[in-house]
């Protein structure tokens, strides 16, 4: 009697782990990732931005706030872009080699790479317009939505793990007096402080997201919903029956 029930618990708990495969089956178009912003070179600034991708059709959600507000009497642009093919991490100060206190574009890059696509507000996402004022958005916060399409540098960064959002241009009077008297080291005409990163985010993979999306993907109203729920059960139940035939298998083994 008592050795029945205390089976009955790991029985339990792996039927429920048992039910994950299957949602994860159903899933079938549509995967969201998410990348919190955090403040490089003492910005001060933060955003969120949220990645919904189709195919190579990626939907991007994001709202940056406490940037640098404006430039010589005009809104501030700010260039943005998914970087990858780097570590897939945001620059420590440690990455300032040249000792100015500001961690630039290159410096930055062994961390996040380099730019792989513009997150521009119309026209090219290439990186070629990867330092095009006029198509970036500007001010001290916005919200950005565009739909693009990734490339395959771009897909293999996201799905990896690796992609990493950087919006740059910093605050001229905020640098050290060193730093404010640079240039850009990718835009030579351009100050240090109109190129360098601002905020920065790691977009990883985001669960919770894509599982309603999956559901509602299949297109066919409460039957989609019903044949989630079977996956889930049938795998669940093939679980509990698996560690089941074990538990008593060892069961008779101890007793024998
Ligand atoms: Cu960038």
């Amino acid at each position: 009697m008592k050795k029945s029930l205390r089976l009955l618990a790991p029985v339990a708990a792996l039927g429920v782990i048992g039910l994950l495969p299957g949602v994860a089956i159903a899933q079938t178009s549509g995967a969201s990732y998410q990348a919190q912003l955090d403040a490089l070179n003492g910005s001060g600034a933060s955003g969120t931005v949220t990645l919904q991708l189709t195919g190579d059709q990626a939907t991007i959600t994001e709202k940056v706030s406490g940037l640098a507000a404006s430039f010589m009497n005009a809104p501030y642009p700010h260039v943005q872009h998914i970087h990858g093919g780097g570590m897939g991490q945001c620059p420590t100060a440690a990455a300032d080699k040249n000792g100015d206190g500001v961690v630039n574009v290159k410096e930055g890059a062994p961390s996040y790479g380099g730019i792989q696509t513009t997150l521009s507000t119309s026209g090219d996402t290439s990186p070629t317009a990867g330092t095009e004022l006029k198509i970036a958005p500007s001010g001290g916060s916005f919200t950005y939505n565009r739909t693009i399409t990734l490339d395959a540098a771009t897909l293999a960064s996201v799905k990896g793990g690796t992609a990493v959002v950087v919006v740059h241009g910093l605050d001229p009077a905020s640098l050290s007096a060193q730093a404010q008297g640079e240039m850009s080291e990718i835009v030579p005409s351009l100050p240090l402080a109109a190129t360098s990163p601002a905020v920065c985010g790691v977009l990883q993979a985001s669960q919770m997201s894509t599982i309603p999306s999956g559901a509602a993907d299949t297109g066919n109203g409460s039957s989609g919903g019903a044949s989630t729920e079977l996956l889930a059960v049938g795998t669940g139940a093939l679980a509990v029956a698996a560690v089941g035939g074990v538990a008593v298998a060892r069961r008779r083994r101890t007793e024998g």
